[in-house]
């Protein structure tokens, strides 16, 4: 049963789901559950917007297959061309965690025993971004738009690597690429551990039925993307050792949340900002990558010739 955290709370029941995923609940969503709506995609005509009108998950098949990336990495590729690379052995540990290079942190998710996180890798190897286009129903993005940039993490995971059942804190939609090996992802809209609390359901299995219910089930292969909309609950299970990239999609809509999310990092970072909003540990490493890349950024911008 999930940990030590008090039972009337969010945190308790969210622990509680994962064990009820990794008991068997994500593979039941798997065979009787709903499985993520397929959207048609093309390179032609004008954009068709589907997911942001329905707030619901979607599956676009092979809408990456064309990506350098899905022809050319390896583990060995990426090894090769980020030689020089190196980062936290875990980005979400709580505690600091020891530097490795990538290339050992890839033999040890080869072997099943790293999963690499969050890689920011636009800064530490932004050739890689060659191998890859944003497609085109991402492409109008705010962050892109104000900033010049949209944020994007790389994944490499070996059997059995996965996250744990979680919203992502800042305000956005991701969408997630698969580039190699399969992964698989379970979904809960946002509203889902509210509105179970608020009929005054506390049991394991009351909220494993709800899960079922609700939940959403989406198996990805090389070439597939992933679109997780705005505060979705969602899990990741790597089945085939593999690589996926993900961005963060800002829509019009959540302007105002992102940028005060962005703004907040560097205060978080300094210890600034007290209470409930203070830095859960295996945020730290994260957000320093981020204020690091927006200092970079910044400079860039402010030093660029008129
Ligand atoms: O790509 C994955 O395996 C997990 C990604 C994820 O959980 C996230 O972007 O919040």
């Amino acid at each position: 049963m999930a940990g030590e955290t008090d039972a009337s709370s969010r945190d308790y029941w969210l622990e509680t789901l994962q064990e009820c995923l990794d008991g068997g609940l994500e593979k039941r969503l798997a065979d009787d559950g709903q499985l993520v709506a397929e959207a048609g995609w093309s390179n032609e005509g004008p954009v068709s917007d589907p997911f942001v009108a329905s707030s619901e998950p979607m599956v676009m098949r092979q809408r990456v297959l064309h990506w350098g990336a899905v022809r050319k990495w390896t583990f060995q590729y990426l090894r090769e061309t980020c030689a020089t690379v190196r980062l936290p052995e875990d980005a979400h540990a709580t505690e600091p965690s020891r530097e490795c290079s990538l290339a050992e942190l890839l033999f040890g998710v080869e072997r099943g025993e790293a999963h690499l996180k969050d890689w920011w890798f636009q800064d530490d190897a932004p050739q890689l971004l060659g191998d890859m286009d944003v497609p085109r129903e991402f492409r109008e993005d705010i962050s892109q738009r104000l900033l010049g940039f949209r944020i994007m993490h790389l994944w490499a995971g070996g059997p059995e690597a996965k996250t744990r059942v979680h919203q992502d804190e800042p305000d956005v939609h991701v969408w997630s690429a698969q580039v190699s090996g399969v992964k698989r992802w379970a979904l809960f809209p946002p509203n889902f551990l509210e509105d179970w609390f608020s009929q005054g359901a506390n049991d394991v299995a009351g909220l494993e039925r709800s899960a079922l219910a609700c939940g959403k089930v989406a198996t990805l292969l090389p070439g597939d993307l992933l679109i997780v909309p705005h505060k979705w609950f969602h899990s990741s299970r790597t089945l085939a050792t593999g690589i996926s990239v993900n961005a963060f999609h800002v829509t019009p809509d959540l302007l105002a949340p992102y940028m005060w999310t962005l703004m907040s990092w560097p205060l978080y970072f300094a210890g600034q900002v007290e209470g409930e909003a203070q830095p859960r540990g295996e945020w730290k490493s994260y957000m320093q990558r981020r204020a690091n890349y927006l200092r970079r950024r910044s400079n860039d911008y402010l030093m660029r010739p008129a």
